[in-house]
C-alpha cells in the first residue's frame, strides 16, 4: 500500500509548544491543508485516527444490512444496483483505511480495534433488515443522513481525508437516489407495499437521527474538532438540516414520519444563512443511543461476527498477495540487474 511508506509519521521531532500550536492553528484558520508529512499536534493526529477508522469501518460494516438482500433482491436490475452499491461501500472503507494510514497507523491494527471491539463504527448498522423496503430506507435515510454529514468532510482541514469525501460523497448520492426510488415505488404500489414501507420507516427513523451522535451538550469531541476544522458543523445543527430537508421528501411520498411532536415552527433559529424556520421534533432516545454505541444493540454481535469470520476466511488471500508481491519484485529486481 502506498502509504506504508508513511508509517513512521508519528515520531515527530518538533517541539509541541505554544508557539507552534498557535502556528497550527493559524494554518488551519487560513484553510490551508495539512498534508502527512507536515507537523501537526499529536492530539490533531489521534483524533482524525480515531474519526477516520470509525468512518472506514462503518464503511466495512455497513456492508452487512444490505449485502442480506443482494441473493434476495425482488429483480435482477434491483440486484446488480444492489450489489454495485455494496461494493461501493466496501470501496469508501478502503479509501478511509488508506486516509488513516497516512497518519501513521496501520491498517491491520485499525481492524484488530475493531475486531476486539476497541474501535466504534456507526451505531446505525446494529439494527436488522428484515424486509426488502429496509434496502429502499437505507438509502433513502441512512445513505441521506451520510451525505448530510459528509458534504462539509469534503472541506476537512486534512487533506487525504478531504479528497477521500469528495469521491465518497459523489457515489454517496447516487446511493440514496437508488433508495429513493425503491421507497417510492413501494409508497406508490399495492396496500401491502406501502405498509411494508411505512414499517420500515417506523423502525429507521429514530436510529438514522440517532446517526449523528450526541446532542451538542454531550458531545465530547466537536468543540476541539471544530476549532480545528475536521467537522465543520455540530452535530444537533446537521440533524436539524436532515430533518427539514426529509420531511417534504416523506410527505411527496405520502408516509408518515413516526414522532407525533413533528412541526414546523416558522420562528426556529436553525443557523442557516438569512433564513429561519425549521422543525420541531420528539426527544431522542439517548440511552438506546448510548446502549448501540456500547455493544448491545440489536446485531452488535453479529456484526462483528461477520466481519471477524471473513477477517478469518481471507487469511489465504492476504497471505497469497503478499507472496505474490514479493515474487513480483523479486522478478523486477533481476531483471533491472540483467538490464544494468
Ligand atoms: N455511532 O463527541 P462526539 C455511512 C461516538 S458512514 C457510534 O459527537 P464526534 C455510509 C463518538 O465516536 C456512517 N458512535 O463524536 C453508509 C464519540 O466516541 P469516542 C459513519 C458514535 O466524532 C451508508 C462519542 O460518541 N459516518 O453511513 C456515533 O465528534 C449506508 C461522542 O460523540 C462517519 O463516521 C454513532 N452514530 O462526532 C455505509 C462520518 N456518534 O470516539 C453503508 C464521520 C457519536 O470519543 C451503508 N464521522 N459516536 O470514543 C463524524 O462525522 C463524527 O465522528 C460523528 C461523531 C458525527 C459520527
Amino acid at each position: 500500500m502506498y502509504t506504508q511508506g508513511l508509517l513512521n509519521a508519528g515520531t515527530d521531532d518538533f517541539v509541541e509548544d505554544d508557539a507552534f500550536l498557535a502556528k497550527f492553528q493559524a494554518r488551519i484558520d487560513n484553510e490551508e491543508k495539512i498534508e502527512p508529512n507536515d507537523d501537526m499536534p499529536k492530539a490533531y493526529r489521534n483524533t482524525l485516527i480515531r474519526q477516520i477508522s470509525q468512518h472506514a469501518h462503518s464503511e466495512i460494516i455497513g456492508m452487512l444490512p444490505e449485502g442480506n438482500w443482494i441473493s434476495r433482491s425482488p429483480t435482477l436490475r434491483r440486484k446488480k444496483i444492489l450489489l454495485a452499491k455494496v461494493q461501493d461501500e466496501g470501496g469508501h472503507g478502503l479509501y478511509l483505511y488508506a486516509a488513516a494510514e497516512t497518519l501513521g497507523i496501520s491498517r491491520e491494527e485499525m481492524i484488530e480495534q475493531l475486531l476486539a471491539g476497541k474501535a466504534k463504527y456507526s451505531s446505525i448498522f446494529n439494527y436488522p433488515t428484515p424486509s426488502w423496503a429496509d434496502i429502499g430506507i437505507i438509502g433513502w435515510l441512512v445513505d441521506g443522513a451520510a451525505i448530510m454529514n459528509q458534504i462539509p468532510l469534503c472541506r476537512c482541514s486534512y487533506g487525504p481525508y478531504a479528497r477521500a469525501m469528495v469521491r465518497i460523497c459523489k457515489e454517496e448520492s447516487f446511493h440514496q437516489r437508488q433508495g429513493f426510488d425503491i421507497t417510492q415505488t413501494l409508497a406508490k404500489g399495492s396496500a401491502v407495499q406501502k405498509q411494508m414501507v411505512q414499517d420500515s420507516l417506523n423502525r429507521w427513523w429514530w436510529p438514522v437521527l440517532m446517526m449523528f451522535g450526541p446532542s451538542d451538550s454531550d458531545s465530547t469531541n466537536s468543540d476541539q474538532t471544530m476549532r480545528w476544522r475536521i467537522k465543520r458543523f455540530t452535530n444537533d445543527t446537521l440533524r436539524q438540516k436532515f430533518v427539514d430537508a426529509t420531511v417534504p421528501q416523506a410527505e411527496f411520498l405520502g408516509l408518515t414520519i413516526p414522532d407525533d411532536r413533528l412541526k414546523w415552527n416558522p420562528n426556529k433559529n436553525t443557523g442557516k444563512n438569512n433564513m429561519s424556520g425549521g422543525y420541531d421534533f420528539g426527544a431522542i432516545d439517548w440511552d438506546e443511543f448510548w446502549r448501540v454505541v456500547k455493544g448491545d444493540g440489536p446485531m452488535n454481535r453479529d456484526r462483528l461476527k461477520a466481519r471477524s469470520n471473513a477477517w478469518d476466511k481471507g487469511a489465504w488471500v492476504r497471505e497469497a498477495a503478499l507472496v505474490h508481491a514479493q515474487k513480483s519484485a523479486k522478478k523486477s529486481q533481476a531483471a533491472s540487474q540483467k538490464a544494468a
